[in-house]
């Protein structure tokens, strides 16, 4: 099976370069791809009408070049997660996991038995990965929980045992609206720098990763230096803007 580069990143302390694909359009995921990162993740969440019909047309444009192809799924659904990882997801994101119980349905939707429920019936992952996928999908296949509630941080030890996760990804806004914040509040606030704190402390003592969603390439890499080994940052989205209004600044009025 193809090696999953970001788990050897992972492996090796390495840093994985990644950003986020929210516009569902596949040249503008293939051009991101193009750029130079370690791994693109689809995001079916709160990206722009991402839906199953249209992932694997993203996975086909992302897997063109060596980034590896990851998927935030729009919720904890196995539905989901089957679909995505047989057309070729290489790791999937799950949101709003609040329980140990919620845990183990994402991670169970991702692992073959015995140690989970998928089902067998991969597609066109077998060429993007190989023929031998299915003996080596539960070890070479990403699974991150988001942990996006304050309940989810109070519970954090227990999520941290559900086998077949490999870590946890933070989502800030939600995390900080959990905690009466507005969404993008959270950094000035003790409550929430504890529960990050906490969920990064509880994955590196559970031999996980840990993950957020940072504010800036400036927050990733920092976080990244701080022990996160997760922090996707900028999409295409952000990057296009960013790059007109700089045009338009370079013009003038
Ligand atoms: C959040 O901030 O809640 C997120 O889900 C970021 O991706
Ligand atoms: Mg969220």
């Amino acid at each position: 099976m193809r090696p999953n580069r970001v788990k050897q990143l992972w492996r090796e302390g390495k840093a994985v370069r990644a950003a986020w694909t929210l516009t569902g359009d596949p040249l503008t995921a293939e051009i991101l791809a193009n750029a130079g990162f370690d791994a693109i993740l689809i995001d079916m969440q709160h990206g722009f009408t991402i839906g199953v019909e249209r992932v694997g047309t993203l996975l086909h444009a992302i897997s063109t070049t060596a980034a590896v192809p990851l998927v935030r799924v729009p919720w904890n659904d196995p539905v989901h997660l089957q679909y995505v990882l047989d057309a070729g997801a290489y790791g999937v994101i799950v949101p709003l996991v609040n329980t140990p119980e919620e845990a183990a349905r994402a991670a169970g939707a991702c692992r073959y038995p015995p140690l989970g429920f998928r089902s067998i019936g991969p597609n066109r992952v077998e060429y993007y990965a190989g023929a031998d996928y299915v003996q080596h999908a539960n070890d070479e296949i990403i699974c991150l929980v988001m942990i996006e509630h304050i309940d989810a941080v109070g519970r954090i030890e227990a999520i941290a045992r559900v086998p077949g996760i490999d870590g946890f990804f933070i989502g800030p806004g939600d995390l900080a609206i959990s905690l009466g914040l507005p969404p993008a509040g959270g950094a000035a606030d003790q409550r929430f720098r504890d529960a990050c704190q906490r969920v990064l402390d509880v994955a590196r003592s559970n031999g996980l990763v840990a993950g957020i969603a940072p504010f800036s390439a400036e927050d990733a890499r920092r976080r990244v230096d701080g022990g996160y080994a997760f922090c996707p940052f900028g999409n295409d989205w952000s990057f296009l803007v960013e790059g007109a209004e700089a045009a338009l600044r370079t013009f003038g009025g």
